[in-house]
């Protein structure tokens, strides 16, 4: 995943409103449950995250304490998180400074997704100057402020990397398509 501009108003997601919005395309859930195998993505909640409003709708609920949705970075990548690690892409989308989440939290991201890299493979959370846009193959991340001193990489180089390494959204990247897991 990558992700838009880290400056956020330090408003508590837990103030935004969870409304249920019209505008919401009518392939928005369709298309969110390709971020995890059914097994998962049939019962979890369906939410729209509003980066420019910095707000989450909520288009279904779910019963598996999972959520689906895209990201809202233009990429529209399906995900599917348990309720820490949305809490933690929810606050990383809604601008927040710094995840909210109390525990790991799991995202798996079925269809890949992209991130944005500089010319010497550093991903970085927003497009800038000298950035490109990179493809993610199907992968599932770890959902927790990741120590770039643990000595994992920090780069794309292999079947696991430390994403936004040095930053409060440092998290794991595994490169394990979700569809292949007994989910
Ligand atoms: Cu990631």
């Amino acid at each position: 995943m990558r992700m838009l501009s880290l400056l956020g108003s330090g408003i508590a997601l837990a103030a935004l409103p969870t409304l249920a919005v019209a505008q919401i395309p009518p392939d928005f859930a369709r298309k969110a449950q390709m971020g995890a195998p059914a097994t998962i993505s049939a019962n979890a909640a369906i939410a729209h995250i509003d980066a420019a409003g910095k707000a989450v709708h909520v288009v279904r609920q779910g019963t598996n304490g999972f959520t689906c949705s895209l990201i809202p970075d233009g990429s529209d990548a399906p995900f599917c998180a348990d309720a820490q690690g949305w809490q933690f892409l929810a606050d990383a989308f809604t601008g927040q400074p710094k995840p909210t989440s109390t525990a790991p939290g799991i995202a798996y991201m079925a269809a890949g997704g992209m991130h944005y890299e500089t010319p010497d493979g550093e991903i970085v959370m927003a497009p800038g100057a000298n950035t490109k846009m990179v493809q993610e193959p199907p992968h599932w991340m770890l959902l927790w402020p990741m120590d770039a001193t643990s000595g994992l990489p920090t780069k794309a180089t292999g079947a696991t990397y430390i994403m936004f390494a040095g930053t409060p959204y440092a998290h794991l990247m595994i490169y394990q398509d979700p569809t292949t897991l007994k989910l």
